[in-house]
């Protein structure tokens, strides 16, 4: 679709940033906080990149005025930032943790006092580990009552001045790596499982949402979904149906139960068959029904292409947590799809496919499934970065990422996706869950690495500058 004029974006359209309670807060036992099950798993040998983990992370917790005021500076419009749930319940449940609350109370009024709209994701990732240990998280159906509990909290204490909310960050990702490759907590490989967790995942976010009509009725809330839209790679009858399997698999079987309160029909069929589908209960499926967003939530860095697999073929492969370009290694499901490279493409070190059509292509198919506003609460560039000798970093690089990926936003506007805003990813560098601190994404270097904190002083990168310029423009200076 080309456009021979394009509609600029709408006056306040929340340009923004986006941050996570564990990649950047760091102060991970005090004040009250419990331990969350990344606190733990981090500990475990092997599982992140040089055994790097979020205990000081960018040390946000005590610097976040100085973090708020560089935002302020930058002129954003909106800040998107995860409240880490064992800060405000140490176990879980029972008693609340007041110094957690406060912490909150005061980085919310820094932002209101900037002319910031804080965007608060009610749970990115770090369940407390006290309902691990208790009944095993999201496995067990007693973690809605529990998260409930919790959200309904944070509605009543932040309602009046946070109007815009996330409900559940990447639930397809984190489960996914959480229940199929072992890489997120609880670490296991299991397809019923992860199904059965999926499930219990899906009625919380439900459930908190209709909480939320009740508690916060002039306020906004939706999932944050990881989003890679599905190629197939060639127009072979068998790509196509393995694409096809894809997007049934890994997109509409998320996107399909909170958009429209029903599983899809392809993949249910198919699980049922193979004994894999989730254990419902009666009331889950009108449950389900309350739950439907005010936006969809997207998360993109990428779309992946998708191959003929059979039976026999390949499933996990290993993945590339180490920067070294090139080692990503195939995965799939035998029977239904395989990843391959797109030979149209550039990947980023980490082997990501930079796509920036890929995203309007993505707007688009929500909007065409599913007529929903959609909010991109992530997208952005991990590169390494260098510092250079001048205290400078030129992120040239970050930039044409960003640049292109916003472009491709316009366009899909003007094609009649309703986007209500975009965070990059992220403001400041933060903590790459697998990664390491070497993945950087922010607009504001930190200076810190893997195993040394050195002074976490924070440095604007170019990218800063050229982002407060698109701010100031409302995206103005993004086309010649
Ligand atoms: C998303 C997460 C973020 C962030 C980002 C970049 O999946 O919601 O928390 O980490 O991806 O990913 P990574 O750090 O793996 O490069």
């Amino acid at each position: 679709m080309l456009h021979r004029q394009l509609r600029p974006f709408q006056p306040g359209f929340l340009w923004g940033s986006a941050s996570a309670a564990y990649q950047i807060e760091g102060a991970w036992n005090e004040d009250g906080k419990g331990p969350s099950v990344w606190d733990v798993f981090t500990k475990i040998e092997g599982k992140t990149y040089q055994g790097s983990n979020g205990d000081v992370a960018m040390d946000h917790y005590h610097r976040y005025q100085e973090d708020v005021a560089l935002m302020a500076e930058m002129g954003l419009k909106a800040y998107r930032f995860s409240v880490s749930w064992p800060r405000i319940y140490p176990a879980g449940h029972g008693e609340v943790n007041e110094a957690g609350l406060q912490f909150y109370d005061n980085l919310i009024n820094e932002l209101v006092s900037h002319g910031i709209e804080p965007v608060l994701t009610l749970y990115h990732w770090d369940v407390p580990q006290a309902l691990m240990d208790e009944y095993g998280a999201w496995e067990s159906r007693r973690i809605i009552e529990d998260f409930d509990r919790y959200c309904v909290t944070l509605f009543k204490r932040y309602g009046d001045r946070v109007k815009y909310w996330v409900s559940l960050n990447e639930q397809n990702y984190n489960t996914h790596h959480g229940f199929i490759t072992a890489m997120h907590p609880p670490g296991v490989k299991d397809r019923k499982r992860f199904y059965q967790a999926n499930h219990h995942a899906f009625l919380a976010n439900a459930k908190v949402i209709d909480s939320f009509r009740t508690h916060v009725p002039d306020g906004k809330i939706g999932p944050s979904f990881a989003y890679s839209p599905a190629y197939p790679a060639s127009s072979s009858p068998e790509d196509t149906l393995a694409f096809e399997n894809a997007e049934e698999f890994t997109n509409y079987w998320w996107l399909d139960v909170y958009c429209r309160g029903e599983y899809p029909q392809i993949p249910l069929k198919y699980l049922e068959e193979q004994r894999l589908a989730p254990i419902m209960e009666e009331g889950d499926l009108e449950l389900l029904r309350k739950g439907i967003p005010d936006f969809v939530g997207v998360n993109y860095y990428q779309t992946i292409t998708y191959t003929h697999n059979p039976l026999d073929g390949v499933a996990e492969g290993r993945m590339n947590t180490t920067g070294k370009k090139g080692t990503n290694e195939s995965t799939g499901i035998p029977g239904l799809y395989k990843t391959t490279a797109n030979l149209h493409l550039e990947t980023s070190n980490w082997d990501w496919a930079i796509d920036p059509i890929g995203l309007r292509i993505g707007l688009r198919r929500i909007t065409s499934r599913y007529g929903l506003p959609v909010f991109i609460t992530e997208n952005g560039l991990g590169e390494f970065d260098k510092l250079e000798a001048d205290d400078r970093i030129h992120d040239d690089y970050r930039i044409a990422y960003l640049k292109s990926h916003l472009q491709q936003c316009l366009q899909a506007i003007n094609d009649g996706v309703e986007l209500i805003g975009y965070c990059s990813w992220s403001f400041t560098d933060v903590l790459s869950w697998l990664n390491g601190y070497q993945k950087r994404y922010g607009f504001v270097y930190v200076d810190r690495d893997e195993t040394n904190e050195r002074t976490l002083r924070r440095i604007k990168k170019d990218s800063f500058t050229w982002y407060q310029e698109v701010i100031r423009t409302n995206g103005g200076n993004l086309f010649p």
